[in-house]
């Protein structure tokens, strides 16, 4: 039984797993960096700890810091968020090793699955279709240069530590492949200390969609249906969906069961995640495993009714999984939009800086996941990620004109945020068809991304007003309060109509 947990991590996701805790009546312990002392995760939770200088480096990812909070705090569990240290192995076993409990897989799991050519030989062998390429690292450059021409030309050289788009890079003529494979492997030495690298045919427009998994410590495994994430810039998902727009009922069977199949493959426990790449053919592959929850998991809550977050906890508490395959029904449709703290009319730069006003939308259908409050100062340190702002409703078209609404009474001054971009990918009409691949905000870069500088000023004018607004009724509600504790703390409205000199009732 999990009575407490360390959640080593911060921002919105520690918000997120705090909030799952106190719904179970499990007590929780936040740690924190310099830059976060005044972060809301530090007051959410029951307890907190300082765990050094701001870098990450010197806090979130020092494993013996978070160790020795758990211990002091006698914490039974940690949850790591995602990011920082959730796909790191040696973390995993080493809170096995400490008699922590890791809410996330086994150290087997996130090697086998971190490491791209082990995961897709797992793949292969656990029958998952996988991109055609080579199936082992590439030692022979001449044998390597044949397997290219098999697939055909263009082909993608990628490094077995890369991912989520690190270490990849194309080659679209035969004269090129020796070469790329040389510049692949010493790009991949410099970045990540391996130069192991593999080939895959390029497929062509691809969608990017995945498939949330839930898998027990008693061989049971589901999946909650598909979410696609084909709105990127530069490897980062910007907006999220589920449904798929592009799946049919036949294909979201047949990837389901590929990816329960590649969870049973490794063992999996806990919450994870399988990424296809989907081709305009409706071809899937393999693409990479997500061992850790995702910052998109919220539209598979509300399209799937399922707190995943507290489907964690009781996994990792060795309860059995909660829900068979025939409990999941996706109802409605939910979009995600990542709020970030950077200026989308200057090629998405950082806007650091003090959160001055935050009027959060809501309403049926309207979930935000943040951790910001005005007066917040957003460091630069970290994800400049602001909140998630998630809707759903009965069907796609309107839980994008309750995403528009949202997004319309969304204010936020003193930083920039990309909710003006936001705005026009929900008013573009390709988006609005649901006809988009991962070349969407490429392919439509100028209608994105160019600044219509009376949409900006309009949206500051009335951010500007609000707050105005905001600051006159905070005054007099502080006159008001001034005045009340001057007469002696008697409601004027107790007072009124009576005889004057009424006491204290
Ligand atoms: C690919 C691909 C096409 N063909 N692999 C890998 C990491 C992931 N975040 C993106 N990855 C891709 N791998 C093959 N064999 C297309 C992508 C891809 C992508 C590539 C370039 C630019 C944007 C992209 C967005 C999603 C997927």
């Amino acid at each position: 039984m999990i009575k407490k947990v360390l959640i080593a991590n911060r921002g919105e996701i520690a918000v997120r797993v705090i909030r799952s805790c106190r719904e179970m009546v499990i007590r929780t312990v936040a740690v924190f960096s310099e830059a976060d002392r005044s972060s809301q995760h530090v007051r959410f939770a029951d307890e907190a700890y300082f765990i050094g200088p701001s870098p990450s480096n010197e806090s979130y990812l020092v494993i013996d810091k978070i160790i020795e909070v758990a211990k002091v705090t006698k914490a039974d569990a940690i949850h790591p968020g995602y990011g920082f240290l959730s796909e790191n192995a040696e973390f995993s076993d080493r809170c096995k090793k400490e008699g922590i409990i890791f809410i996330g897989p086994s150290a087997y799991a996130i090697s086998t699955m971190g490491n791209k050519i082990t995961a897709r030989e797992t793949m292969i062998n656990a029958g998952v279709p996988v991109v055609p390429g080579t199936k082992e690292a590439i030692t022979d450059e001449t044998k390597a240069e044949k397997t290219a021409i098999r697939v055909g030309l263009p082909v993608m050289i990628k490094a077995s530590s890369g991912g989520g788009g690190k270490g990849m890079r194309m080659v679209k003529d035969k004269k090129d492949i020796k070469a790329g494979i040389r510049a692949a492997k010493s790009e991949a030495m410099a970045s990540f200390g391996d130069d192991s690298v593999y080939i895959e045919k390029y497929i062509q427009g691809p969608h990017h969609i995945e498939f949330q998994i839930l898998a027990d410590q008693h061989g049971n495994a589901i999946h909650l249906c598909e979410r696609e994430c084909s709105v990127q810039r530069r490897h980062q998902k910007v907006i999220e969906e589920s449904p798929s727009p592009f799946i049919t009922e036949e294909l979201r069977e047949k990837m389901g069961e590929a990816a329960v199949a590649a969870a049973l493959a490794v063992n999996y426990e806990g919450a994870g995640t399988i990424e296809f790449l989907v081709d305009k053919d409706r071809n899937y592959y393999f693409l990479e495993m997500n061992t850790r929850l995702q910052v998109e998991h919220p539209i598979t809550e509300k399209v799937v009714g399922i707190d995943l977050v507290r489907e964690q906890i009781r996994i990792a508490s060795g309860e059995k999984l909660s829900h068979t395959q025939a409990d999941i029904k996706q109802t409605g449709h939910a979009i995600e939009c990542r709020i970030y703290a950077e200026d989308p009319d200057n090629n998405f730069m950082p806007s650091p800086g003090t959160i001055i006003h935050n009027t959060q939308p809501s309403g049926p259908g309207v979930r935000i996941d943040g951790y910001v409050y005005p007066g917040y100062k957003i460091p630069l340190f970290y994800d400049p990620m602001i909140s998630k702002l998630i809707t759903w409703a009965e069907d796609r078209p309107s839980a994008i004109q309750r995403m528009k609404r949202a997004l319309n009474e969304y204010k936020i001054t003193g930083v920039k945020t990309s909710i003006t971009f936001l705005d026009r990918v929900m008013n573009n009409k390709e988006f609005a068809k649901g006809i988009y691949d991962t070349h969407f905000i490429d392919e439509n870069f100028d209608e994105l991304i160019g600044s219509s500088s009376d949409e900006k000023s309009e949206d500051e004018d009335i951010a500007i007003i609000t707050a105005f607004f905001d600051y006159t009724e905070k005054l007099s509600k502080l006159q008001s309060i001034k005045t009340f504790q001057s007469n002696g703390g008697i409601s004027p409205w107790k007072n009124f109509g009576r005889k004057k000199g009424v006491t204290r009732m």
